[in-house]
């Protein structure tokens, strides 16, 4: 069968990780890069969100669910657990990640400073930064036992948070919050160190837009 094809951008966080788990599991593919909003993603998902995935017959959007088919359907180390409390612990920490650590740590903070293109917006930036430093104290708790989200596995559940970690480093606040933070500071130097995440960092900038027709 054809080898995997990601569509989406390299400097996407959500694309990211699903390339990270190709990476960690060693499967070819191959990323297809595009626009936010471009036809190739409406083909797929329904809002046009990036990833998406195509594999023979196969077509997915969301990046969890591409996640669980790649994890599912290619041989290499389980990211996903079976076990019924690995998985829900798994399962847990990607959606509270989902639903809310990316909406504060990267589409409210970080997008203040990529939307304005000019100077940053800082009043949302002010505003945010007492979601952004609880949402890092939490996530900091997390991994001072183990290093881990989930026990003391490496799941996807550390993969669909690393990017995240990455960008808000960009920014001056962020960086600040995240070294103050020093679990999650250590279990970010130590995990960014794998040759998946290696493999994905991303070029500078955030992805391009595709202009509507
Ligand atoms: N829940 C989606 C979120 C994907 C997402 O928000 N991707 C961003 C890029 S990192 C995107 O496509 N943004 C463009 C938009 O929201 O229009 C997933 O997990 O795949």
């Amino acid at each position: 069968m054809a080898r995997p094809e990601i569509i989406g951008s390299a400097r996407s966080t959500y694309t990211r990780v699903v390339r990270m788990v190709c990476e960690e599991k060693r499967i070819d593919y191959d990323l297809t890069e595009c626009a936010l909003g471009a036809p190739e993603l409406r083909a797929i998902h329904p809002l046009g969100k990036m990833p998406v995935l195509r594999h023979g017959d196969v077509k997915l959007f969301e990046s969890k669910a591409i996640a669980t088919y790649l994890d599912r359907r290619f041989p290499g180390p389980q990211l996903l657990p079976s076990d019924p409390r690995l998985a829900a612990l798994t399962e847990q920490w990607v959606s509270l990640v989902n639903t809310a650590i990316d909406r504060t740590l990267i589409r409210t903070y970080l997008f203040a400073y990529i939307k304005a293109g000019g100077a940053p917006d800082r009043e949302t930036i002010e505003a945010v930064m007492p979601a952004v430093r609880e949402q890092l104290e939490i996530l900091d708790r997390a991994v001072a036992g183990t290093g881990y989200l989930v026990d003391d596995l490496f799941t996807f559940a550390d993969i669909n948070l690393l990017p995240i970690l990455e960008r808000i480093r960009l920014a001056p606040e962020g960086a600040a919050a995240l070294a103050r933070a020093s679990h999650l500071a250590a279990y970010y130097d130590r995990h960014a160190a794998r040759p998946s995440f290696a493999a994905t960092v991303p070029p500078a900038g955030p992805p391009a837009r595709a202009r509507p027709n």
